[in-house]
């Protein structure tokens, strides 16, 4: 059961309410809870072993993607650790071992272990069968040699610093705020912090099972959204084993709660503001993270908008300088990192975006062949390493508020087709073309107002953007006020939808919310070892026909007199503190 608690700070008005009805999840769906497998991995010390040079290995617990809510299934993965650090580098150290374990019982001493996979032979349907057949000599073993050996070199692996670690011992460029900080923040500790920046204001929290959320935000003192809140991450991955296909959704790991310290200057820059948060998830109790969220004012080192004048009396250049305000955090899920961005910029548009970065999930790959039919699921990244194929969505609930709640849904896609056609898609009684056309085909903008509510896909061959607009509010051009979502770079969904779609709910004149997902699909390479470089997808929300102009025109242009007015003193000028939660 989930309940909602307040108002907060408790007092004679509070009440305690359910969220769901009773039974409406399952009790085999709960979040992780401290019985289960233990995420990350349960450490099993090993010591004197000695074919094995390493005093550990490790388990990886995933829920089992299956369509029955009456049994809560995990499949457990193995893999060693080297060199006994007990670091993440035993992500790329895999073990051709799996099996199942059935968690629904409520003891979970009780719970039992099944459908054991070694290297591709089995399932076994017991330990005891796995470990009868590897006596009798019926098992084709799988062997996993250098990871054995006492000097096994494990660097390859980890992210120890390199030797030469930079070409130059000078410092890298840096931002800096000349006379301080444009933004400010509310002071007040608890359920997350109000923010102000140049007409936008907005407030931040972080739940512990989604992330990072946003509520009621506002530029020049009208509200845009109501919450704009991430909602989950999505991951499913291919494979030939029974470890290969797994598929997990991280609010059961905890995205908030698995917020860490940011790193000053690495994950964020040195002058931002860092915000701490306490939360509370499943059985493990509350807990307090320093600096979990970052804030800060983002130098594009790039114009908003310029122009060069060139044919003016006076050639000139004007321009304002881009310039994001940030709202970010990171979340560590086992092998995973994911960084999380709300940037408002001063055009009024929004742009939300999740980025993947850390270790990749791998299986153990056999160069004798015998997990030879792992090859079309991905791709060799070492000796014995096989990392799959997966995707990585990311969810995020956008409600927005176009001059209140009272909106309708528009999509505007951009066709080519005939005059014919341009013109019956805007319903013109007359739809011929005209005399002096010269061209068969033309591009044109098709807008539909959809009446009810449906699944709408990213689809590069109709660039559409989706539209939330006020029919009772119009611009100065007599057009409806709205917010677009616009996709940035992101990958479509491939699998069949057969899932079931929201249906029938009405879309016009109504309190209308989106769930926005984005994502990538992740091909495996072997630059990815030992980490992925950063990559990610991203969305906008843009104001489309909301103000009558452009509302960065009156932005700053470039200062550069400013620099040797404040005259920075890179030594002294460490960074703006702030007093946080
Ligand atoms: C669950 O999956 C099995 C096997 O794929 C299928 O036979 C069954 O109809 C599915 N059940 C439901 C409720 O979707
Ligand atoms: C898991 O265990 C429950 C009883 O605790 C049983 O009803 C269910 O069939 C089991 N599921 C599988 C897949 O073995
Ligand atoms: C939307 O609702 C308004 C009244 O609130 C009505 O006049 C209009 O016809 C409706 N439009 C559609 C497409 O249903
Ligand atoms: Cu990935």
């Amino acid at each position: 059961m989930e309940y909602k608690v307040g108002p907060l700070p408790i007092g004679p008005g509070s009440q305690i309410l359910p969220l769901r009805r009773p039974g409406e999840i399952p009790h085999t769906k709960r979040p992780l809870d401290r019985h289960s497998g233990t995420w990350p991995y349960h450490s099993v010390s090993k010591p004197g072993t000695p074919e094995c040079s390493g005093d550990y290995i490790s388990w990886l617990e995933y829920p089992f993607l299956h369509n029955d809510t009456s049994s809560r299934i995990s499949v457990i993965k193995w893999h060693m650790i080297p060199g006994a650090r007990g670091g993440d580098e035993s992500f790329l150290h895999p073990l051709p071992l799996s099996f199942k374990l059935n968690e629904t019982g409520l003891d979970p001493s009780q719970w039992p272990a099944f459908d054991f996979e070694y290297c591709h032979q089995g399932p076994f349907e017991s330990a005891a069968a796995l470990l009868q057949a590897f006596q009798s000599g019926q098992l084709r073993l799988c062997r996993l040699p250098g990871a054995s050996d006492r000097d096994y070199d494990y660097l390859w692996s980890t992210t120890d610093a390199r030797v030469p670690k930079s070409p130059s011992a000078k410092p890298g460029p840096r931002q800096f705020m000349p006379r301080g900080p444009r933004f400010s923040l509310s002071s007040a500790s608890g359920a997350g912090r109000r923010f102000r920046w140049f007409g936008w204001e907005g407030h931040v929290t972080l739940r512990a099972d989604t992330g990072l959320s946003i509520f009621d935000v506002r530029y020049k003192n009208q509200r845009i959204l109501y919450e704009l809140s991430h909602q989950d991450m999505y991951v499913s991955y291919s494979g030939f084993g029974g470890a290969g296909q797994t598929f997990y959704m991280d609010s059961f790991f905890g995205i908030g709660y698995n917020c860490r310290p940011l790193r000053r200057g690495l994950d964020c820059p040195w002058h931002a503001a860092y915000v701490a948060s306490e939360l509370s998830y499943g059985t493990a109790g509350p807990g307090r993270q320093e600096a979990v969220l970052c804030l800060f004012e983002d130098d594009l080192a790039a114009p908003a908008w310029r122009h060069t004048h060139a044919g003016d009396r006076h050639p000139h250049a004007d321009g304002a300088r881009g310039v994001d305000f940030v709202v970010r955090t990171v979340s560590s899920i086992g092998n995973y990192d994911y960084v999380f961005d709300v940037r408002f910029r001063q055009d009024a548009s929004i742009e939300v975006k999740t980025t993947m970065a850390g270790y990749m999930s791998t299986l153990y790959f056999d160069p004798g062949g015998a997990t030879a039919r792992e090859a079309p699921f991905g791709t060799r990244v070492a000796e014995h390493v096989l990392a799959n194929l997966h995707d990585h969505l990311s969810g995020w609930k956008v409600d927005l508020d176009v001059a209140g709640t009272a909106n309708a849904f528009a999509t505007q896609r951009v066709r080519a087709g005939t005059y014919e056609q341009a013109l019956r898609a805007a319903g013109a009684r007359d739809a011929r073309a005209p005399a002096w056309a010269s061209q068969q085909v033309l591009k044109y903008i098709e807008t539909t107002r959809p009446a009810v509510e449906a699944g709408l896909r990213v689809d590069g061959r109709t660039p559409t953007t989706w539209h939330f607009v006020n029919d009772r509010s119009l611009n100065a051009w007599g057009t409806p006020r709205g917010y677009a979502i616009v996709p940035g770079v992101t990958a479509p969904q491939l699998l069949p939808e057969d899932h079931p779609l929201p249906q029938g709910e009405s879309l016009n004149d109504t309190d209308l919310v989106a769930w926005v997902t984005i994502g990538v699909q992740h091909v495996p390479r072997s630059e990815d070892v030992p980490l992925i470089a950063n990559f990610g997808a991203n969305f906008y929300l843009k104001p489309w026909n909301y103000f009558d102009s452009l509302e960065s025109i009156s932005a700053d242009a470039e200062d550069s007199d400013d620099w040797e007015t404040c005259s920075p003193n890179f030594a002294g000028q460490a960074f703006y503190q702030y007093s946080l939660g």
